[in-house]
């Protein structure tokens, strides 16, 4: 269904075409080499030795939802730090350090998963049962995220409380969970909204690209490549702000391949069941198909949008069939892809293009 809008002035590199590479399965192997080391240091540390049951518990938490994923973000964060770090001088203490800020965000990152997930009604994650289902969990689960949020703290204070970018790095970390709460909360009451009113008029391209920038990009894109940059000692406020504007707008880009999967994706391949249709989501498939439906399509989509019935759930993909939003989605990929690489091309002011370049091709076409 791509090939239509296949440009022929340029290739595009092939999809996700790091992601199975050796030198990408050595770093991933090496990222999850140091992962029983935040594991221990939060159970096994000889800290609250006198609730050993808690301690227990608080490993299974770790286990389940941290490591399964892609773990683009963390990954994210030692990709930056390796080329803004001068290679020659990399040391394989610096490397470690980089592996640990990789799973704090990880942690942050597994802590929103969790909530999401029971606010979401979700029922699989990673091609699992998410974990509030788990054992019946359920609100458990509210707590096991608070868990995970704080422990990322812990490893934070223990290896890098000697920093000279400690302080930077811990008001980041709570800057961008903020944001991304933020960008959650108007997330659910924009869904919450029509719920009652049944009425669609505020499912505008405006509010959702607020809400994709606030629930998405600050955590999954600004945030690693910011960690990294702090810890290579770029802390100039140009550099950190051009760094900021183009990995917002990947943010987002990632965030409608994330509702075009939950819809169209293959559920072997995403690791989970679309939800957003039913949950009656501000989607990027939404909010396009309402730009073009005809009012009979409206009158359908009012009626059959954000209810747990799955006949319905099929009249609203057939509706978005019908509009053509596979084929869009396609053509704006391309478009999208290729904006953001004259917009890296542009980055003046000392930050390597291959930062930038590397998380792109990663995402570019992503089925999963
Ligand atoms: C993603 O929203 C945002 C956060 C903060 C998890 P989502 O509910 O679309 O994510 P997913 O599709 O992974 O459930
Ligand atoms: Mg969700
Ligand atoms: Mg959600
Ligand atoms: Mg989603």
């Amino acid at each position: 269904q791509y090939e239509e809008f296949s440009s022929n002035v340029y290739s595009p590199p092939v999809p996700a075409a790091l992601a199975g590479t050796a030198v990408a399965k050595d770093e991933s192997r090496e990222f999850m080499a140091v992962f029983p080391d935040i594991v221990r240091d939060l159970t096994e540390a000889g800290k609250h030795t006198d609730i050993p049951d808690v301690t227990k518990w608080y490993a299974k938490v770790l286990q389940y939802n941290v490591p399964g994923g892609k773990k683009n973000r963390g990954l994210a964060v030692v990709g930056a730090y390796r080329i803004f770090s001068d290679q020659s001088e990399l040391k394989s203490q610096d490397l470690r350090l980089a592996h640990l800020m990789g799973w704090c965000v990880e942690m942050l990152q597994a802590f929103m998963l969790v909530l999401d997930d029971l606010m979401d009604k979700a029922e699989l994650r990673r091609g699992r049962p998410c974990w509030y289902l788990v054992n019946d969990n359920g609100s458990i689960a509210i707590n096991d995220g608070i868990l995970l949020e704080n422990g990322l703290y812990v490893i934070l204070k223990k290896y890098f409380h000697n920093q000279p970018y400690y302080l930077q790095v811990l008001e980041m970390f709570r800057d961008v969970t903020l944001k991304t709460s933020m960008g959650q909360a108007l997330d659910v009451l924009l869904s919450k909204n029509f719920e009652t009113t049944r009425k669609l008029n505020k499912f505008t391209m405006d509010r959702y690209k607020a809400i994709v920038k606030y629930k998405t990009a600050y955590y999954s894109f600004q945030l690693p490549v910011s960690l990294a940059m702090f810890m290579a000692g770029i802390s100039d406020e140009e550099r950190h702000r051009q760094a900021k504007l183009i990995l917002l707008e990947m943010g987002s880009y990632f965030q409608i391949q994330d509702d075009y999967l939950d819809c169209f994706g293959n559920m072997a391949e995403i690791g989970k069941s679309g939800t957003d249709i039913q949950d009656g989501k501000c989607t990027w498939l939404l909010v396009v198909a309402l730009q073009r439906a005809n009012a009979q399509q409206k009158e359908k989509l009012e009626e059959c949008y954000g209810c747990n019935d799955l006949e319905k759930v099929e009249i609203v993909k057939n509706i978005y069939k019908e509009i053509g939003l596979p084929n869009i989605y396609a053509a704006f990929e391309e478009d999208t892809y290729n904006l953001l690489v004259t917009r890296i091309q542009q980055i003046s002011r000392g930050l390597p293009h291959d930062v930038f370049f590397k998380i792109l091709d990663k995402i570019y076409k992503r089925r999963n």
